[in-house]
């Protein structure tokens, strides 16, 4: 056969053949990723800093799905290409696929913490690809006696049938996958005794449909995560290590700290990468145990400033010490809202630092603590040009009216949230087109770790109109004006909206 669209379709047949194979493996050994998710995750790690934050806060988290998709079509069009190659040489074709496969073999092996038998799943897809290969393109290849017709439909056969056996392995594959759902399962049938979920208290919101609900429910909290696809890590297998310089060295297992003293707070969390006005920003009930308890018993030794977090999936954060040892409440939490951790936020146990960005402090699927100096290393997003200490900034935010819309013209009601958590809110006030401020209403201020709703009334006529807001926090500072980019620090400005009345 002379034409070109076989050999392609042949490539792209085997191709996907010995992705279904690699995925099997990936997941029958229980590993995290597969080997597209790996090279996904290898994109991530050489995407400068900025724009890896900028992409997360402008896309949330839907530019991970269009990720994976995109190195799967990436793949998709260099195994067609290979099919091709392969029509003139098989060697140059089976080439194409070696090469292939050591891209995945370096993505895979510069994970942190990356197990050994990573490499199975990309040596077993690799064997598939080239045998795949050379089974698919059998009937293409000029042998003596063989008429076009037979030729044609042999090799539609064995495609459909390569087909079709890979579609079963990748269905296989999603079954025994079984690992993330198993931890599901074993999260699902947690009991935590006397874990509680209060529900709002009484006051703290201020009526006004449209601002965002004070208690964030645990599946509409924001999220940030740096890999694809989140540990998923049984109660029994985890532990968190205490070490550095301390006197005693601690582990902990899950049963451990269900053992001890319960600590539950309100606690707002938010990212440093937040522009004015953005929503990743949430509120939740959380349980655990305080740090600062742990790390007296640990002993923390002179000379120490900083505390090194390590997450499962090797993602790494540097907290003040300070901030662990005071009274904020720093805790190891095992709970939010009432039920186990979900998975996407830390499952089974996370770090919360009241009044730090989260990239800072709030580090997921916590497993090593060490007690350090600031001197001594850099962490995950420091290495990308933030800054070490990330205290969260004076900020507040118009949810009501929505940026653009039309309001009947009079008395409008408008409103939203203000925070500063560890310090807490005093007042906020409303500018309408540049005018007087106005104080606005504010809901209960008694939670300096919480967010805080307020609302206020504005006299705008018919016509277009521009609302800005501004917070004071419980020492008397008023929001700055000053615009600040998030880089490095965390986003300032005050948060303006523009609106028609009529
Ligand atoms: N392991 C891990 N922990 C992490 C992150 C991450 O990417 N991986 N992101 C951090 C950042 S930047 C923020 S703002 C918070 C977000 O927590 P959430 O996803 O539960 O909202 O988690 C922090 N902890
Ligand atoms: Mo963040």
């Amino acid at each position: 056969m002379r034409k070109r669209a076989p050999w392609a379709l042949a490539g792209l047949v085997a191709g996907l053949g010995g992705l279904a194979t690699a995925y099997l493996t990936a997941a029958w050994l229980g590993l995290r990723g597969n080997p597209v998710t790996d090279v996904a995750e290898l994109v991530i790690r050489l995407t400068p800093g900025a724009v890896a934050e900028d992409a997360i806060s402008r896309l949330g988290h839907h530019d991970k799905p269009l990720l994976v998709t995109g190195v799967l079509v990436g793949a998709m069009l260099l195994f067609a290409v290979f099919g091709i190659l392969a029509r003139w040489s098989a060697a140059a074709g089976a080439g194409g696929f070696v090469a292939l496969g050591v891209v995945g073999l370096i993505a895979d092996q510069s994970q942190f913490g990356a197990p050994a038998t990573g490499i199975l799943p990309i040596l077993v897809g690799v064997l598939t690809w080239l045998a795949l290969l050379n089974v698919v393109t059998g009937p293409l290849r000029p042998r003596p006696f063989r008429d076009e017709m037979d030729v044609h439909r042999r090799y539609l056969l064995v495609a459909a049938g390569v087909g079709v056996g890979s579609a079963v392995v990748g269905l296989l594959g999603w079954k025994v996958g079984g690992h993330r759902r198993a931890v599901d399962a074993a999260r699902g049938a947690l009991d935590l005794p006397g874990v509680t979920d209060p529900g709002p208290p009484p006051g703290v919101e201020v009526g006004l449909d449209g601002i965002a609900v004070w208690q964030t429910p645990s599946n509409r909290f924001y999220r940030i995560d740096t890999s694809l696809s989140p540990p998923a890590i049984s109660p029994g297998d985890w532990s968190v290590r205490i070490h550095g310089m301390v006197e005693r060295e601690i582990t902990l297992s899950y049963a451990d700290l269900l053992k001890r003293p319960r600590r539950e707070s309100w606690l707002t969390l938010n990212c440093v990468s937040n522009p004015v006005g953005g929503d990743l920003i949430s509120n939740a009930w959380w349980s655990g145990v305080h740090l600062k308890d742990l790390l007296e018993e640990a002993g923390v030794r002179q000379g120490a400033d900083a505390v090194k977090q390590t997450s499962d999936d090797g993602w790494t954060c540097g907290t003040p010490l300070s901030a662990m040892l005071d009274d904020r409440g720093a805790m190891l939490a095992y709970a939010m809202n009432g039920q186990p951790l979900p998975i996407e936020h830390g499952f089974p146990v996370r770090t919360l630092v009241p009044g730090l960005y989260g990239y800072v402090s709030a580090c997921k699927w916590v497993r090593d603590i060490e007690v350090t100096t600031f001197d001594s290393f850099t962490a995950y997003w420091t290495d990308r040009g933030w800054s070490p200490l990330g205290p969260v900034k004076l900020a507040s935010r118009i949810d009501v009216p929505g940026n653009g819309h039309h309001v009947p013209a009079g008395q409008v009601r408008v409103g939203g949230l203000a925070w500063q958590q560890h310090t807490g809110i005093s007042a906020v006030e409303v500018q309408l087109d540049g005018g007087g401020w106005q104080p606005a209403t504010i809901a209960s201020r008694n939670l300096t770790d919480s967010w805080v709703q307020w609302v206020a009334t504005v006299d705008a006529s018919a016509g277009a109109h521009r609302l800005a807001c501004r917070a004071v926090n419980d020492d008397g500072q008023v929001q700055t004006a000053v615009r600040a980019d998030p880089v490095p620090n965390g986003a300032t400005g005050w948060h303006t909206i523009s609106f028609t009345a009529d």
